[in-house]
């Protein structure tokens, strides 16, 4: 018996072949927009954007939600009339428009490698870091119905996320691997974003506190001007 011949993997579209951004409504001050304006940073490519004050609460406005679903930014806008939200997703659309430098993947592995480092820094940090900041900082009282002993219970979670992001650095150069991709990001703006809920990691977080200047060093990371 012969192996079945194994069916041709269908050709992605080449880049030229997809829609192209047209906008992007975004808030540079906030965390998650932040991520794809690294991203891009560190690509090279600009796009336009809108801003929005997230206190002004102007993308929960009913052409907003028609049009893009939710009021999660940033939120993008493309020629042929689709949009995208989620960070992850947009950068994904990124990469396939302009795939140098590499940021998510260079092979099947690597990019398993970098979805798990993604993964756990959004569900075991980013997600406690955000009951702590939403539940107890006064310029999230006009986005949340505050709730201070959630903060409180998140905290421990928290310190747990960070201790598992201060064993990686110790063990690797980036948090993926040995260069630098998307899992950085991710984590870097997590953790940078952190100091406004007053949370740092502790002095004994030797290799987070390493990879943070090494990264704070890079054009990309610049912190974005407020107001
Ligand atoms: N999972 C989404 C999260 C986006 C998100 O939560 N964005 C925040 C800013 S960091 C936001 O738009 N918040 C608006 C609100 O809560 O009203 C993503 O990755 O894009």
């Amino acid at each position: 018996m012969t192996d079945a011949p194994t069916p041709a993997t269908p050709a992605s579209a080449p880049a030229s072949a997809l829609p192209r951004p047209v906008r992007m409504i975004t808030c540079s001050t906030a965390p998650n927009p932040r991520r794809v304006d690294i991203f891009l940073a560190e690509k090279g490519v600009d796009v336009p954007r809108t801003e929005i004050e997230l206190a002004t609460r102007a993308h929960y406005a009913p052409e907003h939600l028609a049009r893009f679903g939710t009021h999660h930014l940033p939120a993008l806008e493309l020629t042929d009339g689709e949009t995208l939200t989620e960070t992850l997703a947009i950068c994904r659309y990124f990469e396939a428009l302009h795939p140098e430098p590499n940021l998510m993947g260079r092979d099947g592995f690597e990019a398993a490698k970098i979805e798990q480092w993604v993964r756990r820094t959004e569900m075991l940090v980013a997600m406690p870091l955000f009951y702590v900041f939403r539940h107890t900082h006064p310029a999230m009282a006009t986005l949340e119905a505050q709730v201070p002993a959630l903060a409180e219970a998140h905290r421990p979670r928290l310190a747990d996320g960070l201790d598992l992001l201060n064993r990686r650095l110790t063990a690797s150069a980036y948090i993926a691997g040995d260069r630098f991709t998307i899992a950085d990001i991710v984590a870097y703006t997590t953790l940078d974003f952190a100091k406004v809920a007053k949370v740092r990691p502790d002095d004994s977080h030797t290799g987070t506190l390493r990879w943070m200047a090494e990264l704070a060093a890079r054009p990309s990371c610049a912190r974005p001007k407020r107001g």
